[in-house]
């Protein structure tokens, strides 16, 4: 039988999917009629079987028995989990407020019942909140600083373009079925690709111009481009006056990034930022994908902007095929207030930066934002121990011996290992949940087509049991999943459920010139801008450049550390779900660092050898492979791969330091290191 789902991963592509079961247990799973999707879905999830029947999936409660971090546990049931969990609870929020419980959760399920289960307790709990600073904070703070809206143009548009950009991701590993969408663009014509990446990724490789600029240099590269359209009559100045608040001032200030100015900077030749604008300002149905990579930059937000404003000065937005995608994550205006528990109270506890995770858990008092220390962990669809920056920080604080951690996880994690208590978890195949997408426009539902395995349980239902054992009164902690979606879909003056369900999906996409902005961009004025007011978007901006700019903020190279590593998604992990697969293993191979072959060659260091990743944070031991495509100064770790794969047990995020960019986000792509060859 072949049944319908959805993938819950969190990937842009959101796929529709369908699933072979029988007896009990999957086969093959295969793309989804759903128009975006068209039937194409990644290797690593075609071959979802291999990860719903692992053998070692956990299937019951445990307890710690040996040391914190040993992986020593004995089964319990979850009438006792539940209990030791609610007492230690009580006793902490008795002892110590109830600020001193974190829960923590990100991204494990996209599924929005699940995913936001923990967060509706918490805020219900009053204990302390999450800022959620590992993804999309800095990005979407650049997106809505010109664009004022979360939402850009249909990728099915491509079929129209005449010229497609994929700037800063690396859609062949992360968003697979956008490359599709590429493909059928250039099937019977000659779309020229472009892509701005600071190492030729699989993306790159497939491009007809790979701009392979220096990390964190995007904002130059952008404004260089926008003063060749200038200078060249390729501006759309019709455009500029009706639908932006371009000036005389914003041209002065663009005409002085010159591509000499910009090369100095980014490191590409003056003659090929040139080459790139001509083309962009030539081909009017353009078409610029904006990946996430280039804003873990600390200057991440201002290169978005100044990245968001090229389709502006070029008039790109008013054609079919036209403008820019970032995220369509604003797109459905579901009203999820009852879903995060946020329609009774307003929570007033502390919000935590998630990526700061090892300072908090170490004690430090600026991190800790004056209030008390941590002293229950509720971990829930994350693996911290790896994905956090500064790893040996987030360990050091995990192996606290006053700190209560409970993992909620479907796998033996690195972080379910230093927990207390690791409890059983559904995969999307064992439950119920909705879906919208960033990458395209629709929203879909997906149900249970397999029974939990063992005593897995879902994140909706572990916390519901949770909340009675806590007397933590609410409407949602008395409903199923799929009475959950049911009250989000009609509670945001949608078709209930069961429509959406007979329906399959609901394309949610605008018609063209409002999903083009010509109705307005997302500003009370409808003008995009390119004079932001960041003073709207957080504190503390004045390091931010007043119009797009090449903002300073990154972490510079220097004499003894002078290489910027870049820590780019692997394709057949998905953060760190999949690294438990063989079939995404093998595909992998090893942690590996891709090493320009003339720093290579400069530093003695051949294929195969192993090299040490350094800076004042950490050091990392992998092996190098020497590779073409990048500057000299550039260093790549595809990951990510759990701390235990790398030869001393140290993986990459410990290099990754969580000094956050600007107004708050990860910076993973952000650091200075030193490279040795170790042999
Ligand atoms: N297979 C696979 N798919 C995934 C993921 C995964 O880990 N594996 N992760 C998922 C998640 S959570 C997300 S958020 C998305 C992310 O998807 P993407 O938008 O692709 O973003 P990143 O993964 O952060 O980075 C991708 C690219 O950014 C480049 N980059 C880094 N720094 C710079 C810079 O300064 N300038 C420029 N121009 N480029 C830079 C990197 O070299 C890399 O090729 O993918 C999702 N899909
Ligand atoms: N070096 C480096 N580090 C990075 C990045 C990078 O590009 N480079 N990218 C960053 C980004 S963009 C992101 S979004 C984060 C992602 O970080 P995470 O959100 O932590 O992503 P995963 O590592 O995939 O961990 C998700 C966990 O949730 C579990 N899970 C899946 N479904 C469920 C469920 O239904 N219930 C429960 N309870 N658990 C479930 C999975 O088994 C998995 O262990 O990583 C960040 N870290
Ligand atoms: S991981 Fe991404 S590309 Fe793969 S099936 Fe899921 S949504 Fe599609
Ligand atoms: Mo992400």
């Amino acid at each position: 039988m072949q049944v319908p789902a959805v993938c819950p991963h969190d990937c842009p592509s959101v796929c529709a999917l369908k699933v072979e079961v029988k007896d009990g247990r999957i086969g093959r799973v295969r793309g989804g009629d759903q128009p975006y999707t068209d039937g194409v879905i990644c290797a690593k999830v075609a071959r979802y079987a291999e990860r719903q029947h692992h053998p070692e999936r956990l299937r019951e409660p445990l307890l710690r028995v040996g040391a914190k971090g040993e992986g020593r546990f004995a089964a319990i049931s979850w009438d006792e989990a539940l209990d030791r969990l609610a007492e230690r609870l009580r006793t902490a929020v008795d002892r110590h407020g109830p600020e001193s419980v974190w829960p923590y959760h990100y991204a494990g399920t996209m599924g929005l019942v699940q995913r936001a289960a923990l967060r509706r307790l918490g805020h219900l709990a009053g204990w302390s909140r999450q800022r959620e600073t590992f993804c999309v904070a800095l990005s979407d703070v650049g997106w809505m600083a010109g664009v004022g809206a979360k939402r850009g143009v249909d990728a099915r548009e491509m079929v129209d373009s005449e010229l497609i950009v994929v700037w800063g991701g690396n859609p062949v590993h992360t968003q697979v079925n956008f490359m599709h969408w590429v493909q059928k663009a250039r099937r019977d014509r000659e779309v020229p690709l472009v892509v701005v990446d600071p190492y030729r990724t699989a993306t790159a490789a497939k491009a007809d111009l790979h701009l392979a600029l220096r990390p964190g240099t995007d904002g130059a590269l952008a404004c260089a481009v926008m003063q060749v359209l200038l200078a060249e009559g390729l501006a759309d100045r019709d455009y500029l006056a009706a639908h932006s608040d371009f000036s005389p001032a914003v041209e002065a200030h663009l005409m002085t990034r010159t591509p000499e100015w910009a090369a100095a900077i980014t490191g590409l030749p003056a003659t090929q930022i040139v080459e790139f604008a001509r083309l962009y300002g030539r081909c009017k149905r353009s078409y610029l994908r904006v990946g996430y990579g280039f804003t873990r930059q600390r200057n991440g937000a201002a290169a978005m902007h100044a990245v968001s404003c090229l389709p502006a000065v070029s008039g790109a937005w008013q054609w079919p095929g036209g403008g820019a995608l970032y995220s369509n994550g604003g797109l459905y205006g579901l009203d999820t207030r009852f879903l995060n528990g946020l329609d009774t109270v307003e929570p007033a506890a502390r919000r935590l930066d998630m990526a700061q995770i090892g300072a908090i858990l170490t004690g430090d008092a600026q991190a800790l934002l004056g209030g008390p220390a941590v002293n229950v962990l509720l971990v829930q669809n994350t693996n911290p121990a790896v994905v956090a920056p500064d790893s040996l920080a987030v360990r050091r604080g995990l192996l606290r011996d006053d700190l209560f951690t409970c993992v909620h996880e479907q796998f033996m994690t690195e972080t379910a290992k230093y927990a207390d208590l690791v409890l059983p978890a559904t995969t999307f195949l064992e439950h119920d949940d909705l879906y919208q997408a960033s990458g395209h426009t629709h929203l879909q539902l997906s149900r249970a087509c397999l029974a939990p395995l063992g005593e897995c349980r879902a994140n909706h239902d572990f916390i519901a049991s949770l909340a009675r054992r806590l007397a933590i009164d609410h409407p949602a902690f008395g409903l199923t999943a799929w009475q959950l979606v049911d009250r989000l879909l009609q509670g945001s003056g949608r078709e209930g459920a069961e429509a959406l369900a007979a329906a399959g999906w609901q394309d949610c996409a605008r018609p063209f010139a409002e999903a083009h902005f010509l109705t307005g961009f997302g500003h009370a004025d409808g003008r995009f801008r390119f004079a932001p007011d960041w003073s709207a978007l957080g504190d503390d901006h004045a390091a931010m450049p007043t119009l797009p700019d090449h903002a300073e903020l990154i972490d510079p190279p220097t004499a003894a550390l002078p290489f910027r590593l870049v820590a780019a998604p692997a394709r057949h992990f998905l953060n760190t779900t999949f690294t438990e697969t063989p079939g995404s293993q093998r595909a992998e191979g090893r942690p590996t660092a891709l090493i320009a072959r003339e720093a290579g060659q400069r530093l003695g260091i051949a294929d195969g050898d192993r090299v040490r990743l350094g800076n004042a944070q950490a050091s990392v031991l992998l092996h190098a492979r020497l590779v073409d495509g990048q500057l000299p100064d550039t260093v790549v770790v595809e990951s990510q791969w759990p701390n235990a794969a790398f030869i001393e047990g140290v993986g990459i995020n410990a290099l990754v330091s969580a000094r956050p960019g600007w107004p708050a986000g990860a910076a993973y792509h952000d650091t200075a290191i030193r490279v040795e060859r170790v042999g």
